[in-house]
């Protein structure tokens, strides 16, 4: 595999992760609910043990409700709250509320005493493409300001006011995932790692298998082609590449005009709601 990775760089981010958990009363990670073991990284459980978490599955649009249930029971605990999300369709109330139920005996502190806890303030983090970014900017749309001068922090952070109660600070907090065979592979598929783990052809053969293993219906479905036990994943494509008339002069089929389109249509979700990762497997 060739990946580039920057341990220096990793070593920085960690620092400042680190240095800005101070600020905030919890995390907020983002992680692609199509791939919930390979779109996060371990080593946030070490750095952010001490805070409580907000775990977003994000992407939920494309991936499959019976396993999102079965994620969120293994993720679920007494600090780890999981929300399922669609940061194309941001939905303020549901992280609002999904934030203070997490951080309910914390606010009850505030209350008890007479106090009011004011807004809980988060730290975005997650690995690249899980949708930080898009998370951030539809969710804060037009109700937020970007401020830089609270007192006693310095004018580098930058606090995103989502309402009174929930305020998020611009993240500083993006690590890679840590890549194994299959991590590097699965986020290829999802589109995280473009065309750099191995060329597209190799890709789409290997989706074409993954998504064989999870269900023989999926690729039968959507291109009325006929799969047998015995079919390796190219004979798949070239009925693939038949069915789609995705051919070269002579006939011959253009394998990497069929593994744009198998790659294509997984990600944007055509090929159905589609989760590649178990949690029995894990
Ligand atoms: N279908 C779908 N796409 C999303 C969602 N959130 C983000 N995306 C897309 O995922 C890609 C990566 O998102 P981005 O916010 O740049 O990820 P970041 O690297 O974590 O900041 C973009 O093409 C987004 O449009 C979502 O909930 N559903
Ligand atoms: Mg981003």
């Amino acid at each position: 595999m060739n990946i580039n990775w920057y341990p220096g760089h990793m070593k920085k981010t960690l620092e400042d992760i680190e240095k800005k958990l101070k600020l905030v009363d919890f995390c907020i990670e983002i992680i692609d609910s199509r791939i919930p073991y390979s779109s996060r990284n371990p080593v946030f459980d070490d750095i952010l043990k001490n805070k409580k978490r907000l775990i977003i599955f994000n992407k939920s649009d494309l991936s499959d409700p019976n396993l999102n249930k079965k994620w969120r029971e293994k993720y679920t605990d007494e600090d780890h709250a999981v929300l399922f999300y669609n940061a194309l369709r941001p939905n303020v109330k549901a992280v609002v509320e999904k934030s203070r139920d997490l951080m309910k005996e914390e606010i009850a502190k505030f209350e008890e005493k007479g106090l009011n806890k004011g807004p809980l303030r988060a730290m975005i983090v997650g690995v690249p493409n899980s949708g930080k970014s898009t998370f951030i900017n539809s969710i804060s749309g037009t109700r937020s300001t970007k401020t830089g001068n609270r007192p006693g922090v310095t004018k580098t952070n930058q606090w995103i006011r989502i309402n009174p109660k929930l305020h998020l600070l611009d993240t500083p907090g993006v690590l890679w995932p840590k890549l194994e065979e299959n991590v590097g592979l699965n986020l290829a598929f999802t589109g995280a790692i473009k065309d750099e783990i191995m060329d597209t052809d190799t890709l789409a053969l290997k989706l074409i298998e993954r998504l064989n293993s999870i269900d023989k219906d999926i690729l039968i479905d959507r291109y009325k082609i006929e799969v047998d036990e015995k079919m390796s994943p190219l004979e798949i494509m070239e009925n693939i590449g038949k069915k789609r008339g995705a051919l070269m002069k002579g006939g011959f089929i253009d394998y990497s005009k069929v593994s744009k389109i198998v790659l294509d249509e997984f990600r944007k979700g055509t090929l159905g709601k589609i989760t590649l990762e178990d949690p029995d497997d894990f």
